[in-house]
């Protein structure tokens, strides 16, 4: 008997009541995002055919080339999340400040705010390999009825009430959760619809795999190093295996489906390591914790970090639960 899988719309709608806040509004923000997916999705899967790779020539805020596709991804979902009147606020960052977005009738209603990696990895596209949109979903602090407050923006990892990411690789799949557990939908491209693949994705709690950036292995603190040392070592399951991407997404994805471990750490290089809190390191840290992973700045928990700033940086460890735990306690000795 074939059971036909369950589509992202169905899911979201079925979920719907399990949602504390269960409002019509997250499901329809849930669907402008994967709206927007199968756009970018179209585009990155088209990058090489049409003249949009390359950087268009300034940068961003990030002191980074923008390439035309991060220009491209950034404008489809503001335009989509603004479409369906539901935000009052976007945080993106392709953007130097944040988006007040004024519902039509000017009654600044709606309740939800929105930050967005919309193109992380994009040194990866002029060579093909996957990249990934990350988002994390708030409800506003200040009072509706007003227009969106940087307050709104900068709330703890813990506030958030969803958080996902769009990986666009072999196959382009959207996972996310509500605080419900990690759930992952597959795109099937010929009609346009994410099928339920990966129903409640839990990271192994024990892995082999460990992704970090061994270029700056000089740089970094000496817990770090003494942590990579251990991967290598000849005892019990090490030697681990090594594989970094490149790309958060693709690196995050693979090690919660066969176990493992992400570092971005501080180095003399990057004091503050060099993934950004709001929008890119809290939602894959919800996203890590309700997979029963861990995720820390190698002393505190991602979530429980303080903001101050829209684009502020912070050390990241992220991934199977016991391998955290002993990257941490490296992080403690020294
Ligand atoms: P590095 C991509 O730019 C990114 O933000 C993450 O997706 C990725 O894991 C990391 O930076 C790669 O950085 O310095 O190792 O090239």
């Amino acid at each position: 008997m074939h059971h036909k899988k369950q589509t992202l719309g169905e899911f979201i709608i079925e979920n719907q009541s399990a949602f504390k806040y269960s409002s019509g509004e997250l499901s329809s923000l849930l669907n402008s995002l994967r709206l927007a997916a199968k756009v970018v999705n179209h585009e990155v899967n088209n990058a090489g055919l049409v003249d949009i790779i390359g950087a268009v020539g300034d940068t961003n805020i990030q002191g980074e080339d923008q390439q035309k596709l991060d220009v491209y991804a950034n404008e489809k979902f503001i335009q989509t999340l603004t479409r369906r009147n539901i935000v009052c606020g976007i945080a993106s960052e392709e953007e130097d400040d944040f988006i007040t977005i004024n519902s039509q009738d000017e009654s600044h209603q709606n309740k939800y705010v929105v930050l967005i990696d919309p193109l992380d990895g994009s040194s990866n596209i002029d060579v093909n390999v996957s990249v990934g949109t990350i988002f994390s979903i708030y409800r506003r602090i200040s009072p509706i009825g007003t227009p969106v407050k940087l307050e709104d923006f900068l709330q703890k990892g813990s506030e958030q009430v969803a958080a996902g990411y769009i990986v666009y690789g072999t196959s382009t799949m959207l996972v996310y959760t509500a605080g419900n557990g990690v759930n992952g939908f597959t795109l099937n491209p010929a009609i346009g619809s994410f099928y339920l693949s990966h129903p409640n994705m839990q990271f192994p709690e024990y892995g082999t795999i460990y992704s970090v950036n061994e270029g700056n292995y000089i740089h970094f603190p000496q817990g770090i190093k003494n942590y990579i040392k251990y991967c290598q070592e000849e005892e019990g399951d090490r030697p681990y295996t090594s594989r970094y991407i490149g790309s958060l997404v693709s690196d995050f994805h693979r090690n919660m489906i066969k176990g493992g471990i992400y570092l971005y750490p501080q180095s003399s290089k990057n004091p503050n390591g060099k993934l950004r809190l709001l929008y890119e390191c809290n939602p894959m840290a919800f996203l890590a914790e309700q997979a029963n992973g861990k995720a820390s700045d190698g002393f505190i928990r991602i979530m429980d970090i303080e903001p101050n700033e829209l684009h502020q940086r912070v050390p990241f460890i992220c991934g199977s639960k016991h391998m955290v735990e002993k990257a941490e306690a490296f992080m403690k000795i020294t």
